[in-house]
């Protein structure tokens, strides 16, 4: 017998599972949020153009509606909703205010390049009460940004347009390297989009924010391309664990 034969027992392989990068991103915002007090809503991801569009007061001429950026299914009576928005205003129709939801999942749009995938995550949250205001808006973004990014990250508000918020305003952050990124859009929530809901816009306001997860999880990791998300690469996603 050979002196030198390895003896020892075979590898116990201890490597487990574990969540995928964007569902533990999309976990821990959402827990951070529900600590705030939001309600957890959700809803279809096959969707009408009304749910999508109509109610969020975008208009028939609107390019994010054309074929080139929406899927529609089933001769254009469906679609794949291109933000989580419809779940919000299907909870608004449901409950009357005071209301504070926030919904989160897989939304679709024909985009595909480094930072654009056909399929990615969102959350978003809305707030309906008596007086709520733009001050109100940013203290809360304050909190959400500080709580991901820490309590010394500097942000800006800068002034930005949807149709379903007035005013709007799309929050930067300041990168290590002296750059301004984007990382969530927010504003006012528009009148006509409370009375589309059945609410009384004179008696209620509201805030609303979305916010891209493959966006903020690239951010805080340092990923270059959206894709690596998506390649079942176990020596990319292992690097989260
Ligand atoms: C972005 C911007 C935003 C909202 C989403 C919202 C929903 C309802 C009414 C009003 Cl039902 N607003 N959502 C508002 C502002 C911005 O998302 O850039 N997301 C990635």
């Amino acid at each position: 017998m050979s002196s030198n034969k390895d003896i020892s027992p075979p590898k116990i392989i201890k490597d487990r599972g574990a969540f995928h990068p964007i569902n533990h991103m999309k976990d821990s915002i959402m827990n951070l949020l529900a600590s705030f007090g939001f309600e957890i809503i959700d809803g279809p991801e096959i969707e009408t153009e009304k749910f999508n569009f109509d109610m969020l007061n975008i208009k028939k001429t609107h390019p994010a509606r054309q074929m080139h950026d929406t899927f529609y299914v089933e001769n254009k009576s469906n679609l794949l909703r291109t933000h989580t928005s419809p779940v919000q205003i299907r909870g608004m129709l449901e409950k009357s205010p005071p209301l504070a939801f926030i919904s989160g999942g897989k939304v679709y749009r024909k985009d595909d390049d480094a930072t654009h995938l056909p399929m990615f995550h969102q959350i978003e949250g809305i707030l309906v009460d008596e007086n709520v205001s733009f001050a109100q808006l940013k203290d809360l973004i304050y909190k959400i940004v500080h709580s991901l990014f820490g309590e010394e990250v500097k942000l800006r508000f800068r002034p930005s347009y949807f149709p379903f918020t007035e005013p709007s305003a799309e929050v930067d952050i300041l990168s290590s390297d002296g750059k301004w990124l984007e990382i969530l859009g927010c504003g006012v929530v528009n009148p006509i989009v409370l009375e589309n809901c059945n609410i009384d816009s004179d008696s209620y306001s509201g805030l609303a924010f979305g916010l891209g997860i493959e966006r903020i999880a690239m951010l805080k990791h340092g990923v270059k391309d959206i894709r690596e998300f998506y390649k079942s690469n176990l020596d990319f996603l292992c690097q989260f664990k």
